[in-house]
């Protein structure tokens, strides 16, 4: 019972194409978990993703997946969410997909409050690509593309699909997985409306390394200790704020989803 998680789990394409070290296999765990928690059957189930280092997700889940198109997971999972309403739907991003490229489509599905929850690996940075910045990606820090310092402010992106609209929202980090647990599992047992979730993930090869965050284990006690709960949030100005990671419950709204609104004025002309 205690494992139950692993039926989930496609043993067979382990080990998995992520770096030494990399957040997404916590992240990952934590999905699964609340999973099984929320008693998902796996064919019930579909994976939707995107392109990106999390966007290999997919192909380590044994329920059905959709390996979609750089920032185009979202539409992607609307269609087969409205065309078959009872498969759980969840969508696997990474920031430079779904807050950057897709940064649209995320936030007219939270406006929308479609029926599906979306999984935001958030490291700060296009990973698979070669370490560019992304809309994440915090002012002054270094990626490939900012070598000196970044020059732009980042998105707070839960903050962002808090404001749109969305049924729920949190974000949580990989240094506590079993928090990031609770809040995925508070999202999937939600039968409607658009439930976000974003995970700060670390990211050694690039985004860690050019910002000498230390080793992945070092880079998770850093984590944590940039790690502000949203209650406490209001004691730090802007520019603080900046280098810390605001994770706490964004909101938990009772929401009307979207197909249950199509069914409203679907029910005037039966
Ligand atoms: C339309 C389109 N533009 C650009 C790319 C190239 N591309 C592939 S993955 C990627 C970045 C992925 O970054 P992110 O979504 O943050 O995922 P990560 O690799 O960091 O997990 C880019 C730009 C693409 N595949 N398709
Ligand atoms: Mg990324």
């Amino acid at each position: 019972m205690k494992y139950s998680w692993k039926k989930y789990l496609k043993k067979d394409a382990l080990p998995s194409m992520w770096c030494a070290g990399c957040g997404n296999g916590i992240l990952l765990g934590s999905i699964m978990r609340a999973m099984d928690e929320c008693n998902f059957a796996v064919a019930n189930t579909v994976v939707v993703t995107g392109i990106g280092c999390w966007g290999k997700a997919d192909d380590y889940f044994t329920t059905h997946a959709f390996h979609g198109t750089h920032g185009r997971a979202i539409p992607i999972a609307t269609g087969i969410k409205f065309a078959r309403p009872s498969l759980n739907v969840i969508v696997m991003v990474g920031d430079g997909d779904g807050a950057t490229i897709g940064g649209n489509h995320l936030i007219h599905a939270a406006r929308r409050n479609t029926d599906i929850t979306v999984i935001m690996s958030n490291n700060f940075n296009y990973g698979m690509t070669g370490g560019q910045y992304s809309g994440t990606t915090p002012k002054d820090s270094l990626t490939s593309t900012s070598p000196y310092g970044h020059v732009e402010d980042e998105f707070n992106i839960s903050a962002l699909v808090k404001e749109c609209g969305a049924g729920y929202v949190a974000k949580g980090t990989v240094a506590s997985p079993r928090k990031l647990q609770k809040y995925i599992k508070k999202a999937l047992a939600r039968e409607n409306g658009f439930r976000f979730i974003e995970a700060i993930t670390s990211c050694p090869t690039q985004y860690d390394r050019y910002n000498k965050l230390g080793k992945p284990t070092e880079r998770l006690k850093d984590i944590s200790s940039k790690t502000v709960e949203i209650e406490k949030a209001a004691e730090y100005n802007r520019d603080e704020l900046s280098s810390k990671y605001v994770v706490g419950e964004y909101t938990d709204l009772a929401v009307e989803g979207y197909l249950e609104r199509y069914e409203k004025i679907q029910q005037k002309f039966n």
